[in-house]
């Protein structure tokens, strides 16, 4: 099977992509457990019920096991012991079609704690199964089981699967392929074949070490010391001459590269050498097909891009290196590479290297992200909308906090580095938000976050002098059904810097982005016809990005910088979504091995 192939550093394209789009039995996929039943008419019933005005097609149950054990890999000629899913690294791919009810039982081997977030799945009432650690659940713990349990409705195209917890992400990921409903075909030319690219990073040393190192001191962490795709580095880094991912084409086939940026901390540049890629959708939503020989992809991000093998027979390096957005910060400049390879091609050919943009061409990042489009089609109308109810301003950014007592921090004056939503760091509770807010638990979070700062600074100008942020457990309560627009604003403070924001539970437009700080005045250039639609977005540097989004989803959704070093950091808050009136716009109670927090 094709990631596990990955091991000996050679792989072929997996066929059984193909032959879940052409309508054929799926095949049991890497070790997992697929067993696949038709719905009963109860069950039927249930779901017509429970997904409410969101109800489409009628999909069927797939069941799914995910054991979180150990692995020991080596790369880079350095061995160590990581956490993974049934031993594979990524780990498994899952594949469903729109409209199925996803099972997946995780069972934790291992001695530390372990939580999974389906990134990007809307979970329509279903929060239970979001999968933050003590936002929407706590922790399974060493022994225990949890199952995942949700449908996938109204989206289509490359998602991904994470672990939600300290930095275990790191090894603990993979990719959740939603295929179109059963007999539907894609909005873009049906390519031959499908290949998932996940982006990796990878540390020499142990995460956790790294993980426990920085937040002890509260410093940056060690960079990492490589980038990889599928798992394997590629040949440019030392000792690696073996380990790359090949892809293996025939002359004159299309291909779906599935793109996703697994790593922490790092957005990226991703390019194959003299071949054009033409994106046709982002975050599971198609866009309008726009042709680019780079791609701009930052963590959590997913893409889907057409390739057509029409060059010379050869080999041709498919490579990804970063964009590091802020001045002076050191960061890992390697290059990761794995290789189209030709049939027809010779053994001794040597790959060509792509040109990629330089690490700070935030030109390139921002007509990339400028240049996406929704694709309205029948199944996927683009309702943006087109008044506003209620209007949030939020600064992103860097900040320090008092250092924890008796500890001895590296940061600016001795305190600890911090990032802050609206200049409050966040700090996650001992009780999981959605279980407090469900159960109304007391003395869990409070929720004055407030919609605006507290004055309308010049936050890209000149830095203010106190850089300290507050700290707290704040979330924002937003009523069923009303139209939230959101203002993302970059601070100077520390460091502008790019910030990829991640929003759990929902899909939002990009309705408009600039340099410099937002002005009321920016909305009356806002696109309200076709903006992109994603569930990460990367706030330009020293810029402000608007997003728009009608809260149709009850429950406790995570917003956070999906870049590892700024979650840690408190870059997160939490929306709380109520209830609606009619019952099918109430959140569903929580499943009874839902784990405990005490
Ligand atoms: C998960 O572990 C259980 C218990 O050891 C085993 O029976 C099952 O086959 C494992 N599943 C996978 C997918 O490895
Ligand atoms: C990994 O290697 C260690 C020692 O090097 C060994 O004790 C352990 O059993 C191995 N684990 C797995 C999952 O193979
Ligand atoms: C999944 O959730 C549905 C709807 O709540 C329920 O009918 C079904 O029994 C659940 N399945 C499992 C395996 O928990
Ligand atoms: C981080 O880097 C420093 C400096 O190179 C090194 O001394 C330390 O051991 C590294 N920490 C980890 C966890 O690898
Ligand atoms: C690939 O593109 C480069 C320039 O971008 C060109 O010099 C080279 O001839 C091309 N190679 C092939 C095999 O097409
Ligand atoms: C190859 O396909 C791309 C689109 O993917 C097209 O722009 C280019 O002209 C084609 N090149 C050749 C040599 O056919
Ligand atoms: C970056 O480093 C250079 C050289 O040390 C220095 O002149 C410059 O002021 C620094 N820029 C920032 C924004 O810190
Ligand atoms: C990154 O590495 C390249 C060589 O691979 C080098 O030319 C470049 O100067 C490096 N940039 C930085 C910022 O370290
Ligand atoms: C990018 O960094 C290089 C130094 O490595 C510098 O010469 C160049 O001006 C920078 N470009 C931008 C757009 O900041
Ligand atoms: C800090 O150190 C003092 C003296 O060693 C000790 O009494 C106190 O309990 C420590 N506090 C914490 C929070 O560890
Ligand atoms: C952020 O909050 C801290 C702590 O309350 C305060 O000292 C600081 O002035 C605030 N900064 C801004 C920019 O509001
Ligand atoms: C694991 O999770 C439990 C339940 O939330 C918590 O009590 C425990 O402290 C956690 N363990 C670690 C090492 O964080
Ligand atoms: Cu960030």
């Amino acid at each position: 099977m094709a990631f596990n192939a990955v091991e000996e550093g050679r792989t072929r394209v997996a066929r059984e992509d193909a032959m879940q789009i052409y309508g054929q039995n799926p095949l049991p996929l890497f070790n997992l457990s697929l067993t696949l039943s038709t719905v009963a008419l109860s069950i039927l019933l249930v779901l017509a019920f429970s997904v409410g005005s969101h109800a489409e097609h009628a999909g069927i149950t797939r069941n799914f096991e995910f054991n979180v054990t150990y692995l020991n890999i080596s790369r880079l000629c350095h061995s160590k012991q990581v956490v993974s899913i049934n031993g594979q690294l990524p780990g498994p791919t899952i594949h469903v079609n729109e409209g199925d009810r996803v099972i997946i039982k995780v069972t934790n081997f291992v001695d530390s704690n372990v939580s999974i977030h389906w990134h990007g799945v809307r979970q329509f009432r279903s929060g239970w199964a979001d999968g933050p650690a003590y936002v929407t659940q706590c922790p399974i713990q060493s022994g225990d089981s949890y199952t995942y349990n949700f449908t996938v409705l109204s989206q289509s195209g490359t998602l991904w699967w994470h672990a939600h917890i300290t930095w275990t992400r790191a090894t603990v990921h993979g990719a959740l392929i939603i295929h179109p409903k059963r007999g539907v075909t894609y909005p873009f030319q049906q390519p031959d074949d499908e290949v998932p690219l996940v982006l990796g990073e990878w540390w020499n040393a142990k995460v956790e070490d790294v993980f426990t190192e920085f937040t002890a001191v509260g410093g940056l962490p060690n960079i990492s010391d490589a980038y990889t795709i599928n798992g394997q580095p590629g040949p440019l880094y030392k000792c690696s001459t073996k380990d790359a991912f090949v892809m293996d084409v025939t002359p004159g086939k299309t291909y779906l590269l599935r793109i996703i940026n697994a790593g922490l901390n790092n957005e990226l540049f991703f390019s194959v050498a003299n071949h054009t890629l033409l994106v046709v959708e982002t975050d599971a939503l198609y866009t309008k097909p726009f042709s680019t020989k780079t791609i701009f992809i930052t963590p959590g991000q997913t893409m889907s891009v057409l390739l057509q093998a029409n060059q010379s027979i050869g080999k041709y390096y498919i490579a990804a290196r970063p964009y590091a957005s802020a001045v002076n910060a050191s960061f890992d400049n390697t290059t990761t590479t794995a290789i189209l390879n030709y049939q027809g091609s010779s053994d001794s050919a040597q790959p060509i290297l792509p040109e990629l943009p330089e690490f700070n061409d935030t030109a390139f990042a921002d007509h990339f992200d400028s240049s996406l489009r929704s694709l309205p089609t029948t199944d996927y109308p683009v309702n943006v909308p087109q008044t506003v109810d209620r209007s949030l301003f939020f600064t992103v950014g860097l900040a320090v906090k008092p250092c924890p007592l008796n500890h001895t921090c590296v940061g600016p004056n001795g305190n600890s580095l911090a990032a802050a939503v609206n200049n409050v760091s966040f700090v996650l509770p001992h009780v999981a938000l959605l279980q407090a807010h469900y159960f109304n638990i007391q003395g869990v979070f409070t929720t004055d976050l407030p919609d605006q700062p507290a004055q309308l600074l010049d936050f890209t100008g000149k830095p203010p002098k106190n850089l300290e942020a507050a700290e707290g457990t704040k979330l924002t309560v937003i009523p069923y059904g009303v139209n939230v627009q959101l203002v993302l604003q970059d601070t100077s403070t520390l460091a502008t810097e790019n910030h990829p924001i991640h929003l759990h539970g929902y899909n939002f437009f990009v309705v408009g982005r600039g340099f410099g700080n937002f002005h009321p005045a920016n909305s009356s250039s806002f696109n309200l016809v076709d903006p992109p639609q994603r569930n990460t977005l990367g706030v330009p540097a020293g810029g402000w990005a608007a997003l728009r989004f009608k809260a149709d989803n009850p429950g406790v959704w995570f917003m956070h910088c999906h870049l590892e070093i700024h979650n840690t950091w408190g870059l997160e808050m939490a929306f709380i979504v109520q209830d609606g009136n009619r019952p099918d716009q109430k959140m569903l109670p929580p499943p009874n091995d839902l784990p405990r927090c005490v």
